[in-house]
């Protein structure tokens, strides 16, 4: 198959590879549905896909991966900048030099008697000033088909990349999926990604956490823009007022489940419209009129499939019913479709688990569906698409909020007393681990602005990258700052907060904050709701004026413990420290004592 370029540092880049990998055959991914189809086709012939029912599940097919690579791998996650330092103490390091040696031993030879895909692809609307254009060389079609649900793949791209040497080079190889010689690495002076030994997601589909957050972190700090872990919602009133809200959250804390939130029905029945522009992560740089805006780089949803349901977000539910890549979950063989734990209470009894064995769901006390078992689902699908989805200029953002998922300490919101104060926050964010990554889970890590896993540089230059940024907005224009906690327990263990729908309350008072249309407490640790002016109209039972006031308590001796930890972390930057962050924490000390 002919090339679908001539630019010379693609064609050269990609001779290159060929050389190294040895593929019996070259198929570049030129975009048409006659392809995708041709790709699904061969796909199921080989068992790499299971094409499910076409009446209920049209064009949805079930992908199972090994059983050793379920998840993305951080240890083995590597920044390969030019010096240990410049990666910073949170990332693991290798020197380029070494790790292209190593991987390349790695990759030598891999495709042979297998097909390279080209994988031309687009980081935002095709053309948008915000858009980055990146190329993937995998062996696996379940990337290439992924890929084409989660960016913008095809013919177009090359054709606005012209003979730009500005693309982000990604290789991935299969190889024989062996954990010891799992290496995901990138390599930001080089714009370079290689990817070896995996087929999960995270760590294949290039251009999601690779490029879009770590590489494309490193490219904002060049170039004077923002890659964020971040959901990107906007709230509709009734009058018809669209207001943007972007917010990180560490990975399966519910982004998916905010960013399509459905109003409670006080909410809905005034008015109110929830608009997801993403899920997972924003770009975000100045407009022309001087305030900050957001495109999702993205075009579909990875989302995390158990606990999704009709209740929780019928939104993503319903994303799920065309088009969609399921992964990792159970089969349900009676209809030929899938099922996850908490999907329904009727779990199939004829089934085949993730891991591919005979599964009765009614009696087994296995799982069905991985606990990260994942759906690619095309954002078009999505009910509560925004209008401005394909916006190539974002939308304005009026306020950040960071979160995590913590069972005592951060209050159910408070404000940021400033940007700065507000950066402070974002870096002492902190969460229980989750089972999207590999190791243990529920125990608390430092997660600064969800970016740990993330972040392509040393992370207190990204900290001072924030207050730079800031430092060059009209105070009047910058989003205001938050912190939500969604998560809180009461001491017998239950959840204080019912979140989910009801996390618009908490976000109706954000917004509102933004708008100077209500007061706020000031306290010890930034400005905390009057429980006042939190609407619990229609919760009557479940949340009371009481208990919000102890989801909004802040508990100094907590803070105090909080402090040191997050002295103990900050120590690990040295004198990298932004001295902005560093007086915060002082500020920080002093009030809670
Ligand atoms: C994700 C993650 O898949 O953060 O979005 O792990
Ligand atoms: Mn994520």
């Amino acid at each position: 198959m002919s090339a679908l370029t001539s630019n010379k540092s693609v064609l050269s880049w990609i001779d290159e590879k060929v050389e190294l990998v040895k593929p019996d055959k070259i198929v570049w991914i030129d975009g048409s549905q006659e392809q995708i189809e041709e790709l699904r086709a061969t796909a199921c012939s080989t068992g790499e896909l299971i094409k499910l029912n076409q009446e209920l599940l049209p064009d949805c097919y079930l992908h199972r991966t090994a059983v050793n690579d379920v998840a993305r791998v951080e240890g083995r996650t590597f920044i390969c900048a030019n010096s240990k330092e410049e990666a910073g103490p949170t990332n693991n390091w290798m020197d380029p030099a070494e790790a292209y040696e190593m991987l390349y031993d790695i990759a030598r030879d891999s495709y042979k008697g297998r097909t390279m895909y080209v994988i031309p692809y687009s980081m935002g609307p095709v053309g948008s000033p915000f858009a980055k254009v990146g190329i993937e060389l995998t062996d696996s079609i379940y990337v290439v088909l992924n890929m084409v649900i989660m960016t913008r793949v095809g013919k177009d791209v090359l054709e606005v990349l012209g003979d730009s040497n500005d693309w982000v080079r990604g290789l991935h190889c299969r190889c024989d999926i062996d954990e010891e010689k799992r290496y995901i690495c990138q390599f930001p002076q080089d714009n370079t990604i290689i990817s070896v030994n995996s087929g999960y997601g995270g760590n294949v589909l290039l251009g999601k956490k690779c490029f879009a957050l770590r590489i494309a972190s490193y490219q904002g700090w060049k170039e004077g823009w923002q890659a964020e872990h971040m959901l990107i919602l906007g709230i509709q009133n009734p009058e018809g007022e669209v207001k943007y809200i972007c917010a990180a959250f560490p990975s399966a804390c519910g982004k998916t489940n905010l960013a399509m939130l459905i109003p409670p029905e006080i909410y809905a029945e005034k008015g109110y419209k929830v608009w997801c522009v993403g899920d997972d992560i924003s770009w975000i740089r100045k407009g022309p009129d001087g305030r900050l805006y957001a495109i999702n780089p993205e075009n579909g949803f990875f989302g995390v499939a158990p606990g999704t349901n009709e209740k929780s977000n019928p939104n993503a539910l319903a994303s799920t019913k065309k088009g969609t890549i399921f992964t990792n979950v159970a089969h349900n063989l009676d209809n030929n479709t899938v099922w996850w734990e908490g999907l329904d209470k009727n779990p199939p009894a004829n089934a085949v688990e993730w891991k591919g064995n005979p599964w009765n769901g009614q009696e087994s006390e296995e799982k069905g569906a991985h606990p990260n078992s994942r759906f690619t689902a095309p954002a078009v699908n999505c009910p509560c698409l925004s209008s401005e989805f394909e916006n190539p200029n974002g939308v304005p953002i009026s306020a950040i909020v960071f979160g995590g998922r913590r069972a005592k300490l951060a209050p159910l919101v408070y404000q940021s007393r400033d940007w700065n104060h507000g950066v402070f926050v974002g870096s002492i964010m902190a969460s229980e681990t989750t089972a999207a990554a590999a190791g243990a889970v529920g125990v608390v890590r430092r997660d600064p602005m969800a970016m740990l896993p993330f972040c392509g540089y040393n992370m207190a230059d990204y900290w001072q990258h924030w207050i730079d940024i800031g430092a060059d907005l009209d105070p009047e224009k910058a989003p205001k700052i938050f912190n939500v906690n969604w998560f809180r327990k009461d001491d017998e263990g239950n959840f204080m907060w019912p979140g989910f729908g009801d996390n618009l309350r908490v976000l109706d008072w954000i917004i509102d904050r933004c708008e100077g249309k209500v007061d706020a407490k000031s306290t010890e640790i930034g400005y905390i709701p009057y429980a006042e002016d939190i609407n619990i109209e229609g919760l009557e039972g479940e949340v009371s004026i009481d208990s919000l006031n102890s989801i909004l308590e802040v508990e100094k001796e907590l803070w105090q413990e909080d402090a040191k930890g997050i002295e103990e972390f900050y120590a690990k930057f040295g004198d990298k420290i932004p001295p902005v962050l560093a007086a915060e924490l002082e500020t920080l000390k002093k009030n809670v004592q």
